[in-house]
């Protein structure tokens, strides 16, 4: 079913794609304008992330009540249960806040983008579902998701397979038994972790594929009492003030001393301390050299090794359970509950690729040179084409016909990581080169950007905005800058595409930090938004 463009069936001044954290803020805050805003969604339902992974243990690893809204009325009327709360809960906590702020009649679900086309002529976009459906707008807000493109590996026969099998963020909303079965995880990023430390007491018997090891730390979660309920209410502005004014995005504070000059006693201290901690304190509170120097570096690698070393029984698999391509925080670190202990259950397996590769998946299971490894189920948690993904699986072109594929070919380019030349009122929440760590945050300073931009399109009678591409490069150039000589320059990881097999090594994302983000936004729509063309 085809639905060329002049088949145009509704008007809108606003398309955005995606209905997840950011996708939600986005209508809000375009409605708060005055504009009519359709928000098209893949899924059947509202969430993005917290839709599609409904995995067994999928849950926030940066705490409910910083990574939630901040809007007034939804501090007072909700409860988190947890510091981290798991899926279930954060997808009822966005239908409320969906229903709380009259949103619901925004969002048209089961309703994929398959194109999205600039009309010179008229300085429009038609937007075209999978469907067949078309709309004619002024503006395209995308809010596709960071990580929303899954991806299985390139194993031959993974259609072969005669059990069930499921990725982890592609999880059906039906029950999937796994008491009693013999799985197979494949992959040990933050999602495979979470799978296996959540099904390990349940299945008769489970082998864990693992590429590379990641360090992962305790997560520590524990239930919100009321009386912290209550503080969390009365504290939240004051919360979303240490969280704006700090680089991740979160209420930590690194120390303002390093490992390296500490004695050894209060070191270990601090390291202890940390890993009693909860959350991300590890990566944000720690001495501020740790994420920053080799040398710091190596001294909480050191301490990490052996946290896993005691808490894994087999000194060989410990061994394979330590990274030695990186180093902590070089990647995002997946937080854990009891996930190395797994390994001392006499019906776990832990397999490592670069020992025994994945040779192909055959009707009963996973063959490497070692065999077959039996099982009735496996489990895909094997990731997503990062950030560019959700783009290149749809066909967007803007000025001149040029395609967005194209424009991206040596990497994604953009303006501010909201915008990219060449496409005229095509914007981005949450966009290449824009973002890292409490999303959420970084989604709502894009949109209120954009809706302040198209405020001023309106006010001065223009039609058409599309940021130069001398502005581009200078922000493509500056976002890269943010991680330039620093540790995270060498890591390999989705922030990269390396995950990707032919994907360029391009740096995705942004590190500069969130206050330094909100000033260059804020230095840009306060100058008429200097880098950017106006027409009408
Ligand atoms: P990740 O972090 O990209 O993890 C994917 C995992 O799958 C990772 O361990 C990969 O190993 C592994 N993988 C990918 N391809 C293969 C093949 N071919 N063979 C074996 N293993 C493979 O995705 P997640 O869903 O876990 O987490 C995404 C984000 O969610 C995370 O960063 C947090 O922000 C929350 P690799 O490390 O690439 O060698």
């Amino acid at each position: 079913m085809s639905s060329p463009a002049t088949d145009v069936v509704t008007d809108v001044d606003v398309i955005v794609v995606g209905a997840g954290i950011s996708g939600i803020y986005t209508l809000h805050r375009l409605r708060s304008e005055g504009l009519t805003v359709r928000v098209l969604e893949a899924g059947s339902g509202v969430g993005g992330t917290w839709y599609w992974n409904r995995y067994p243990g999928c849950r926030f690893d940066l705490e409910s009540y910083s990574y939630g809204y901040f809007f007034p009325e939804i501090i007072a009327e909700w409860s988190w249960s947890e510091e981290y709360a798991a899926q279930p809960e954060t997808e009822r906590y966005l239908n409320f806040v969906v229903d709380r702020l009259g949103l619901r009649d925004g969002f048209q679900f089961d309703s994929r983008v398959k194109s999205m086309t600039f009309d010179e002529a008229t300085a429009t976009w038609v937007t075209v579902t999978e469907a067949g459906e078309s709309f004619r707008s002024r503006y395209v807000v995308t809010a596709v998701g960071i990580l929303s493109a899954p991806i299985y590996p390139r194993v031959p026969g993974i259609e072969d397979f005669a059990g069930e099998s499921y990725h982890t963020a592609l999880w059906p909303s039906e029950k999937v038994e796994l008491a009693g079965k013999r799985v197979a995880v494949v992959g040990t990023g933050s999602s495979g972790i979470q799978v296996v430390q959540t099904i390990a007491p349940e299945v008769a018997s489970m082998v864990v594929f693992q590429r590379t090891p990641n360090w992962a730390t305790p997560l520590n979660n524990r239930p919100i009492s009321p009386e912290k309920a209550e503080e969390l209410r009365r504290t939240a502005d004051q919360l979303h003030q240490d969280i704006m004014t700090s680089p991740g995005g979160t209420q930590y504070r690194a120390r303002t001393d390093r490992a390296v000059d500490a004695s050894e006693e209060l070191r270990r201290q601090v390291f202890e301390e940390l890993y009693a901690g909860s959350g991300m304190s590890m990566v944000f509170a720690n001495f501020n050299d740790v994420a920053r120097t080799p040398e710091g570096n190596a001294l909480i690698n050191e301490f990490l090794a052996s946290k896993i070393r005691e808490r894994v029984k087999d000194p060989q698999v410990a061994e394979r359970l330590i990274p030695t391509d990186h180093g902590f925080t070089q990647k995002r670190p997946p937080l854990e509950i009891d996930y190395y202990e797994v390994y001392n259950q006499d019906n776990v397996t832990l397999v490592s690729t670069g020992e025994e590769p994945m040779l192909r998946v055959t009707e009963k299971g996973i063959e490497t040179p070692q065999g077959v490894y039996e099982v009735d189920v496996i489990i895909w948690a094997t990731g997503f084409d990062s950030i560019t993904g959700s783009f290149t699986r749809m066909d967007i072109t803007g000025s001149g016909g040029q395609k967005l594929t194209e424009h991206w070919e040596g990497g994604p380019r953009t303006f501010l990581g909201i915008e990219t030349s060449g496409f005229p009122n095509f914007f981005m929440v949450g966009g290449p080169q824009s973002t890292t760590g409490n999303i959420p945050r970084y989604a709502e300073l894009q949109a209120n950007w954009i809706a302040r931009c198209i405020r001023y399109m309106r006010e001065n009678g223009y039609t058409r905005a599309v940021s130069s591409a001398e502005a581009e490069d200078k922000w493509s150039e500056f976002a890269y800058s943010t991680i330039q000589g620093t540790l995270q320059e060498s890591a390999n990881s989705w922030a990269w595409g390396t995950n990707v097999p032919g994907k360029k090594r391009v740096y995705l994302i942004y590190g500069g930090g969130l206050p330094r983000y909100q000033a260059e936004l804020e230095a840009v729509a306060s100058s008429d938004f200097k880098g950017v063309e106006f027409s009408a």
